[in-house]
């Protein structure tokens, strides 16, 4: 899920302060592809793919695990396009040895997946679940014995729902808890994982979870905004702190949602509404970790919530920063809206991928300039870039998925265009390698390089499967699929 999907089904109500927190445009960009010089890869370049807990590995009750607020958001199938439920997916906390052999078989040397904080610390606080981290470190030793290094991403989404009861991230407390679980699984991991991940994409949990109340815990409300980003910033701050002091040699970084905001039409005063989202969902995040700041138009917003000090916490060295970037998104002011922010239309012929979203590698080359020109030119990982089949709650799989092999190598040709440009970029990990559980959209949407015959089913590789694992012997770039 990224902002345009918000833009497309649900951005009328958002309250994000009105027009005051429009004053920072994003310039509009021409959409459209980005050819590199070369298309040859750099050896060592990290090929892998991306997945995350909940979607992924059923067994919600298994080994102590606790329950979280996507357990209690779609119990029983509410609020999930297909009424399913995350029970089974696809059975990886049993099945993760034949996961990790599909990603090695394709010649794949990264993956990331994420630890669900409840299997570790199952009330959110108190004394570490043993089983649950025994089970995160039969799957770091399954990796490293098959070639692949794992990259673990410490929060996706699945708050244990004891700390939901206290409020979540809208309680400062949470991220005290964050940083104690961290240290947790760095202590009894981080002698082999040592690729950590903060929180994945805070702007969707902030804004999709708790204004729109698209995804759990499914609040709603503009007020929410202000603590829910600077708690998510600052229990990443001190979950950095907690694992540095645990081990010193881990690489660090935080993957986010960046997404270019662009005014749609001529118009001059869309470009306050494309901004004003632009500083919630893109600089409210990466200027408090790069910068040790927030964008003017957040400070409304943080009243009461930022206190002294924090924003020594919340800016923290990063070994990367990973970049998930699936479209760009198009605004427009709207005075019948109460934040006066609303979906525009994206310039005639965009196209549009299966699951809706507009295909502009050209947005990816735009945000990787933003870090390469605003943001010291951190090193950068591609944490998830990927395309879904067309929504359907009865479809079979694509297996000949030519269109993700396009959308995939247009998409790398603006990364290796930006590593021309003088972008550090060390890996590109597609999302994802299995058809998982897509959040609302439950199993209706499908974005695997392998597709599943159901929850638990038989496992076939598609074409994309193939071709990537070409790619990533050769690492050059193929001019078509
Ligand atoms: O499935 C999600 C993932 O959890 C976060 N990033 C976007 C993916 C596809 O929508």
């Amino acid at each position: 899920m990224t902002a345009s999907d918000i833009t497309r089904r649900a951005l009328a109500p958002l309250a994000v302060g009105g027009m005051a927190a429009g004053l920072e445009a994003c310039q509009p960009k021409p959409g459209g592809d980005v050819q590199p010089r070369s298309r040859q890869f750099p050896p060592g370049f990290k090929w892998g793919v991306a997945t995350a807990a909940y979607q992924t590995e059923g067994s919600l009750t298994a080994d102590g695990r606790g329950p979280t607020i996507w357990d209690t958001f779609s119990a029983g199938g509410a609020h999930i396009a297909d009424h399913s439920t995350a029970a089974v997916c696809t059975d990886s906390y049993h099945r993760y040895p034949e996961d990790v052999a599909l990603i090695a078989g394709a010649g794949l040397k990264a993956y990331r997946f994420s630890i669900a904080w409840s299997r570790i610390v199952p009330d959110g606080a108190g004394p570490a679940n043993e089983k649950g981290l025994d089970f995160y470190s039969r799957l770091v030793d399954e990796q490293l014995k098959a070639g692949v290094e794992p990259y673990a991403t410490l929060f996706h989404w699945d708050l244990p729902q004891a700390l939901q009861d206290k409020g979540g991230w809208l309680n400062r407390d949470t991220t005290a808890r964050f940083a104690d679980y961290a240290a947790i699984v760095g202590e009894k991991l981080g002698d082999r994982l040592k690729n950590f991940i903060t929180l994945n994409e805070a702007a969707v949990h902030c804004v999709i979870g708790h204004v729109l109340g698209i995804h759990a815990p499914g609040l709603k409300g503009a007020a929410n905004i202000g603590p829910v980003t600077h708690h998510q910033n600052l229990a990443q701050g001190l979950a950095i702190q907690a694992l540095r002091a645990g081990h010193a040699d881990l690489k660090i970084g935080a993957t986010l949602a960046l997404q270019p905001c662009r005014p749609t039409g001529g118009l001059p005063w869309n470009k306050l509404a494309s901004g004003g989202l632009d500083a919630l969902w893109n600089k409210a995040y990466l200027d408090p970790l790069l910068k040790g700041s927030y964008p003017k138009s957040m400070e409304a917003n943080l009243k009461g919530v930022l206190k002294d000090g924090d924003l020594k916490i919340t800016k923290q060295p990063v070994d990367f920063m990973g970049v998930n970037y699936y479209a760009p998104t198009y605004l427009g002011l709207d005075l019948t809206s109460e934040s006066h922010i609303a979906p525009g239309k994206p310039p005639k012929g965009v196209e549009l991928d299966a699951f809706g979203r507009h295909i502009d590698p050209s947005g990816l080359a735009e945000t990787l300039a933003w870090l390469r020109t605003d943001y010291g030119n951190p090193r950068v990982i591609i944490t998830e870039n990927g395309c879904s089949d067309p929504i359907s709650q009865t479809a079979p799989a694509i297996q000949n998925d030519s269109f993700r092999i396009n959308y995939i190598r247009r998409h790398l040709e603006a990364v290796r265009a930006a590593m021309e440009a003088g972008s550090p970029i060390d890996g590109y990990f597609v999302w994802s390698i299995i058809d998982n559980w897509e959040w609302d959209s439950g199993f209706s949407s499908k974005f695997g390089l392998v597709s599943q015959a159901g929850p638990g089913g038989v496992r076939a590789p598609k074409a994309s499967y193939a071709w990537l694992k070409a790619l990533a012997q050769s690492g050059l770039l193929p001019t078509h699929e």
